[in-house]
């Protein structure tokens, strides 16, 4: 029996829903959901989560030793998975399912310059829709710090709950005054969404991610209710050295908390680690057209009445404006077809095996051995970046 968080109307395609994930394995994007259950953000909105506490970002920059700039990351890291994981369910109630990105969808926004904290910009391209694979680039060019990830997710169902494989790793670069400079390898977490029986479906984050960067090999792990702290949203996150990778210190870095809250240092620092219950800053978004406009294939102008449908619970009109831009990329992908082209991405060119995860990842010993990566191109809209000459 479907829950109360059900609209009563809804009821039995919510069970119907979810009868289905248990048939439907790999790629869940593109099933139909009933309405209560869909967001109108698209998910190329959603890399703007790594930057949410641009002050944080900026501030590995000021590290004075590998060490510094390591803890930096790691803190950064953890404060982003608050918004990253619990804030739909603060935002509209529940976890939600989001926009399908369509192929070439884009999205670019920015937040300012505060307190010295320097401009950081956001990049990000729809570069697969089947699998829906996003990639995206977030730079703080002041402060010399850039990272580039793409992430796409392998879905199954156990146990009544949706098991999501995250797929994909970011490469955070940190340009040193020295001109040298220092790369962190980022993977992403398993992640288990429950209470969906009830209709208030919402994540736990699973299993381990990695940061390997700095002179560290820093492996976080993640617990839900009844583990070690016996509470949701807990983690362990351990650095540890690793001769021969740029760093110079000999003793491990422990920090342990919930990562929607605050964490402490259990070893090598003491005191408060991260606290994430002060405000977040969202992203502004920006067009990526001449003056600043919207193209035709910017997220917000492409899903514009779709959004607006869904929020102002007009679902008639959502659904009709959905299955239009779905046919209309149907029938583009039929002419590219028949014309034998492909579509031609703006920002990013595929890469089969990405070096930076191979010689990190070996390190770590993380799997798999291997991973594909996607290139940004450095082609900034000029209503971003002043292009260099
Ligand atoms: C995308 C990358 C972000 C973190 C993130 C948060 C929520 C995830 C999303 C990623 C991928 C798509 C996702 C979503 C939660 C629900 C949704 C797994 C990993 C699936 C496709 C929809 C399930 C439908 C139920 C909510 C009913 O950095």
């Amino acid at each position: 029996q479907a829950g109360e968080a059900v609209p009563a109307a809804q009821r039995s395609s919510w069970t119907s829903f979810i009868k289905s994930l248990a048939s439907v394995s790999g790629d869940l994007s593109s099933m139909t959901a009933p309405p209560f259950i869909l967001s109108p953000v698209s998910l190329t909105e959603y890399p703007a989560y790594w930057c949410e506490r641009p002050e944080l970002f900026a501030q590995i920059a000021n590290g004075k030793t590998p060490e510094e700039r390591a803890i930096s990351v790691l803190k950064w890291f953890i404060s982003t998975l608050k918004g990253q994981y619990t804030s739909r369910n603060e935002g509209m109630g529940s976890e939600k399912k989001p926009l399908n990105p369509a192929l070439g969808e884009l999205f670019y926004g920015t937040w300012p310059d505060k307190n010295g904290r320097g401009k950081t910009d956001l990049l990000v391209e729809q570069v697969s829709h089947h699998p829906p694979i996003t990639a995206y680039v977030i730079e703080n060019e002041s402060k010399g710090l850039k990272l580039v990830g793409h992430n796409a997710q392998k879905t199954s169902f156990s146990a009544g709950s949706i098991i999501v494989k995250q797929i994909g790793h970011a490469v955070l670069t940190v340009k040193l005054p020295s001109g040298t400079k220092e790369e962190y390898l980022i993977t992403l977490p398993r992640l288990r969404i429950d209470g969906l029986w009830y209709g208030s479906p919402y994540i736990e984050v699973c299993d381990n991610s990695y940061i390997v960067g700095g002179g560290f090999v820093g492996v976080i792990e993640y617990k839900g209710k009844g583990y070690f702290s016996g509470k949701s949203h807990s983690f362990k996150a351990t650095l540890t050295p690793q001769p021969g990778m740029g760093g110079s210190a000999t003793k491990e870095i422990v920090v342990e908390g919930l990562w929607h809250q605050t964490s402490k240092f259990v070893h090598g620092g003491s005191g408060p680690f991260h606290d994430v219950s002060g405000p977040k800053e969202e992203v502004t978004a920006v067009g990526g057209e001449a003056a600043g406009a919207m193209g035709e294939m910017e997220t917000r102008k492409l899903w514009e009445l779709v959004a607006k449908g869904i929020r102002e619970g007009d679902f008639d009109t959502a659904s009709k404006e959905k299955t239009r831009i779905e046919n209309e990329m149907r029938q583009r992908r039929k002419d590219e077809a028949a014309n034998d082209t492909t579509w031609a991405l703006k920002h990013f060119t595929p890469l089969a095996s990405d070096p930076i995860y191979e010689n990190m990842g070996k390190i770590a010993k993380i799997a798999p051995p291997t991973e594909d990566t996607y290139v940004f191109l450095e082609n900034w809209p000029k209503s971003l970046k002043t292009q260099k000459p």
